[in-house]
């Protein structure tokens, strides 16, 4: 099958109401900022099992008719035709993974197929595409029978050109997906999270003009210094698809005195940089965040943007010229409470919660882009992101269609977020082996990175560190790629004792340093003395010594430790201690706080692990 994301256009026969344009395969930027029809809510389903041949033929190609045609069987009379019918087949809710929904999926990972009816009146000279703000891993999506699209990458939205297949009153959508593994893919086969299935982030259809804007970016001017006090220059571009050349563009920022007409150009594109009249830079302490309104033709979208500049000056990380310390933690998309895949304000809400608790300024989300939900509430909140692509230790860096594959990712991870004040930086990886072709493979992706978006900072988490006279020594040349290096270690945990963190001694690049994973199991309510493994005790012993150690290093300039909250993996298989939960959670699953949780607080709240 061939799965290149980034080149699986739609395919549709062109119908009688198409309009001029071929439909389009692809993300629309700031969504969640229009007014959409909201596909959200209750979805037939029905699954099925290895090998999936109600989706694939015996080759592996997706077959076209099928359960994509929503047809139904002949009950009473007529010729033996389908076995299956969605009419009358049970509901998942939409958005959530099927795993917590239906207790005989909860270890199922392969084809379940969703469907639902809607009602759609199309308007003369209007676009509509289906959003899927993501589904886990592969989606093949069908509207009245006809195949519209697919796409491959379980935490990145797409949108689908359904123009042509939509027509008045009633409509349907079928959508296949297909959470099995494989090897290469992003990430491959084995990961320490649970494989969550399904549509398990919003779906709608947006409608748009002909010509509409499908990608912006508006950022503070990133030049080669900064001073806070001319920092007034807002530079970025407006990209208007179907548009002609010469097509008016707006952008007002009415409190920052800001009303700049704008043309576009034969690509569709206005770039500006402009004077704002006054700025009231974004910062954790004035997470300010202005209305950007947009208009392009009859198009016109408000985003609600902060303005910030960061950047690396020698060790140290600059937040508006200012020295910041990052303290934070890692958090995986496992929703507080209820478990299962994050989908929710009410998840959001919770997560930022527990960061405000701990007198966080930061958060590293693991090991793939979030809910978008999340980045909105960091902008509010004023929590600094890490935003990272699923390369989680040993994917396929010998392929170069996986190259090809997580480009499509961090392109698609980039333009969604690159409004967002609060994200800081991008992360091209996890864990990787140092070897030559992973360190060039993930050069590569960095520098494109910082190509796509020159604004931010770009990093990595790194455990190639390795002993040696006595010290541990970092020369992974893949930190020559990074702006600032993340380093995950385990010491006290996976490797000897709590103690032994205290006599380490660390040989790092001088780059800014961000400790990312550090950290230990244990079972909330399980206690015991300092070394017992497995209490709560010996977590918070752990991660007291660990801050000890990272005291010493003199351009550590963040900490996250590892994890927030305890989050489901099925490979941790201890009974009562671990019962499919990771365990290093400083909060359980439920939100209850591990002794673990005070240490952390009272460290961020005295500032006392690091400097600016
Ligand atoms: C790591 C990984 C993280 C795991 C963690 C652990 O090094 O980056 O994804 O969950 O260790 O708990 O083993």
């Amino acid at each position: 099958r061939a799965f290149l994301a980034v080149l699986a256009v739609a395919i549709l026969a062109p119908s009688a109401t198409a309009l001029a344009q071929e439909p389009l395969r692809t993300l629309l930027v700031g969504v969640d900022r229009r007014e959409v029809n909201s596909l959200n809510g209750d979805w037939h389903y029905l699954v099925d099992q290895p090998p999936f041949s109600s989706l694939y033929d015996s080759s592996g190609k997706v077959r076209n008719g099928g359960y994509g045609q929503n047809t139904h069987p002949n009950i009473d009379s007529g010729p033996h035709n389908a076995e299956y019918d969605f009419a009358t087949a049970p509901t998942l809710k939409v958005p959530g993974d099927w795993n917590t929904q239906d207790p005989t999926l909860f270890r199922f990972e392969g084809v379940v197929w969703y469907q639902r009816d809607f009602n759609f009146q199309p308007q003369p000279n209007k676009r509509t595409f289906l959003h899927v703000g993501a589904a886990n891993y592969r989606s093949y999506v069908w509207v009245n029978g006809q195949h519209i699209c697919d796409h491959e990458g379980g935490f990145t939205p797409f949108d689908c050109e359904v123009t042509a297949a939509v027509k008045p009153g009633s409509n349907f959508v079928v959508v296949a997906v297909d959470s099995t593994r494989h090897v290469d893919d992003i990430p491959t086969v084995n990961y320490d999270w649970f494989d969550y299935g399904g549509l398990t982030r919003d779906v709608s259809l947006v409608t748009v003009p002909s010509a509409f804007i499908d990608d912006y970016d508006v950022h503070l001017r990133h030049g080669t210094t900064f001073n806070a006090a001319d920092a007034a220059i807002l530079s970025g571009y407006i990209h208007v698809e179907g548009a002609t050349a010469g097509t008016p563009v707006t952008l007002r920022i009415r409190e920052a005195g800001v009303d700049t007409h704008l043309q576009t150009d034969a690509a569709g594109r206005a770039s500006f940089e402009v004077k704002a009249a006054k700025l009231d830079l974004w910062s954790p302490e004035n997470p300010r965040l202005y209305k950007v309104e947009l208009a392009a033709g009859d198009d016109r979208i408000t985003d609600e943007i902060g303005f910030r500049d960061v950047r690396v000056e020698g060790t140290r990380i600059l937040l508006n010229g200012k020295p910041i310390f990052l303290q934070g933690a890692n958090a995986h998309a496992e929703a507080p409470i209820r478990t299962g895949r994050v989908c929710t304000d009410q998840d959001v809400k919770n997560l930022f919660g527990y960061l405000k608790d701990l007198h966080a300024n930061f958060v590293r989300l693991a090991h793939y882009p979030h809910d978008e939900r999340m980045e909105r509430m960091a902008d509010r909140q004023g929590i600094l992101i890490w935003s990272e692509i699923p390369n989680w230790q040993r994917i396929s860096f010998d392929k170069p269609e996986v190259f090809a594959k997580d480009e499509a990712l961090l392109r698609e991870m980039i333009r969604r977020d690159r409004n967002k004040a609060s994200v800081i930086l991008w992360s091209v990886s996890n864990e990787t082996p140092d070897n030559p072709v992973r360190t060039e493979f993930l050069t590569r992706l960095a520098n494109e990175a910082r190509q796509l978006d020159p604004t931010r900072l770009i990093t990595s988490a790194l455990n190639s560190a390795r002993p040696k006279d006595g010290a541990m020594v970092l020369d992974d040349k893949l930190a020559d790629a990074l702006d600032m290096v993340g380093i995950n270690e385990y010491i006290g945990w996976y490797v000897g004792k709590p103690e032994d963190a205290d006599n380490t001694r660390w040989v790092l690049p001088e780059k800014p340093i961000i400790f990312s994973e550090f950290g230990a199991e244990a079972k909330y309510g399980n206690h015991g003395g300092d070394h017992a493994r497995w209490t709560e005790e010996q977590q918070a012993n752990v991660l007291a010594h660990q801050f000890a150690m990272l005291r010493k290093i003199p351009q550590l300039r963040g900490v996250t430790p590892w994890v927030l909250m305890d989050f489901r993996s099925p490979s941790r298989n201890i009974p009562k201690l671990q019962d499919g939960f990771n365990r290093k959670g400083l909060l359980s699953e439920k939100g209850e706080k591990k002794l673990a949780f005070s240490v952390v607080q009272k460290a961020y709240e005295d500032h006392s692990i690091g400097k600016p």
